[in-house]
């Protein structure tokens, strides 16, 4: 095991994800932030074996939507899923089995996806990625306070794993920085991939 002052210690166990499920709801706010951390939570998932298949992404506008939205997949709120990641997401190569839901906005580049249905199987874990970055008026503050605290509402009521994935940053550095944009930066969303499979496994065996 490799010990760590600051950041995530390497676990002494590879967790398996080949039998998981896991979901990830994004907020659209700072996209090049959002999309640069949410690669890295699908490619450490992948890494640890979660099938494509068995990943499923959901957007929604700001990090204020992402309790609701995590409550809601939980809930197997969502029945749809487009089949046709690739397009949807543009240069990100996220494969062809993981799927996205959402209706593309009018307009949008690329064919229309086909729209499956998803078999409504629990999520073992669920990944909120947000990025806020903080302006000039108190409105940070507020939206940091109220989504760290319904996440973790959200995971508790639902007891499934929901991976705080939300970057506070007081700067644009900061937030470049996190999702490993700047040169010496580490991208967080990797962590939160390793964090979902973990804590996915760990469900599992105290259900
Ligand atoms: C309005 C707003 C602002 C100013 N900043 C951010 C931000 O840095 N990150 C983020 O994820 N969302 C932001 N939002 C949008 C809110 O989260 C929310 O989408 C709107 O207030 C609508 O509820």
């Amino acid at each position: 095991m490799s010990h760590t002052i600051k950041g995530l210690a390497e676990s002494a166990v590879q967790y398996d994800g080949s039998a998981l499920r896991v979901a990830i709801v994004h907020a659209r706010w700072n996209a090049t932030v959002i999309d640069a951390l949410l690669a890295g939570a699908i490619a450490k998932l992948k890494e640890r074996g979660v099938k494509e298949s068995n990943i499923v992404v959901q957007s929604v506008p700001g990090s204020f939507e992402l309790p609701l939205a995590c409550s809601r997949v939980i809930a197997g709120a969502h029945v749809q899923a487009n089949s046709n990641v690739t397009d949807l997401l543009g240069g990100l190569s996220f494969g062809s089995g993981a799927s996205r839901t959402g209706t593309p906005a009018p307009g949008a580049q690329g064919s229309a996806p086909a729209v499956v249905t998803m078999p409504n199987e629990p999520f073992d874990a669920v990944i909120a990625i947000g990025v806020l970055i903080k302006g000039s008026t108190m409105h940070f503050e507020y939206i940091c306070d109220a989504v760290s605290h319904a996440l973790m509402k959200v995971q508790l009521d639902a007891g499934v794993p929901v991976i705080f994935g939300v970057l506070t940053a007081l700067t644009d550095e900061q937030a470049l920085d996190r999702a490993g944009l700047t040169p010496t930066g580490h991208n967080h969303g990797e962590d939160w991939g390793l964090a979902a499979v973990e804590m996915g496994s760990h469900v599992r065996r105290w259900r």
